[in-house]
């Protein structure tokens, strides 16, 4: 049996409502994952572990999301090589701004490719993981690929029911 090949780490049980979307995106491209709460600040030497086995237990991409001071993304890309996707999240009275410049500003060497505050971001986290991941399948690529024929499909329909209302 093999592994998750996506990690989504989030650095509170506040967080999973809106992280769920990323999950969500890997489940409807049959992408596994695990799902997991850890902080850079409140459980750090767990948050340090994790990112530096997540490579040889399989794993191929990491999100990570967080709000406020957000240094999870951060910290995951400084204990492992693997690509990190960091999603900013609104918890705080800066509506995730804090969170956004925490995620995004990393310092050179470090990379985390910072994706949208909240939903839309964590959403487009788990899209990102999987074209990251059809780099190397086939098959996902053609997932993707279907996907995103459907999405239009869908649009245009819902263009072509407007207009009919009209
Ligand atoms: C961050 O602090 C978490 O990622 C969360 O977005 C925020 C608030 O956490 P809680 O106080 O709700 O646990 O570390």
């Amino acid at each position: 049996m093999t592994g998750p090949v996506v990690g989504i780490v989030m650095g509170s049980d506040s967080d999973l409502e809106v992280m769920s979307a990323a999950g969500a995106i890997l489940d409807k491209l049959d992408i596994s994952h695990e799902t997991r709460i850890l902080s850079a600040h409140r459980t750090p030497s767990a948050a340090c572990d994790f990112a530096a086995n997540a490579a040889s237990r399989g794993m191929r991409v990491i999100i990570a999301g967080a709000g406020l001071a957000a240094h999870l993304a951060g910290a995951m890309a400084a204990h492992s090589l693997l690509p990190v996707i960091g999603v900013p999240l609104a918890a705080g009275p800066l509506s995730g701004f804090d969170a956004l410049l925490s995620t995004v500003q990393m310092p050179g060497g470090i990379p985390v490719a910072t994706v949208a505050v909240g939903k839309a971001g964590a959403k487009n986290a788990g899209w990102l993981a999987a074209r990251i991941l059809a780099l190397g399948d086939e098959d996902l690529a053609a997932r993707l690929l279907a996907e995103r024929e459907a999405n239009e499909a869908s649009v245009l329909e819902k263009d072509r029911k407007l207009r009919e209302a009209e």
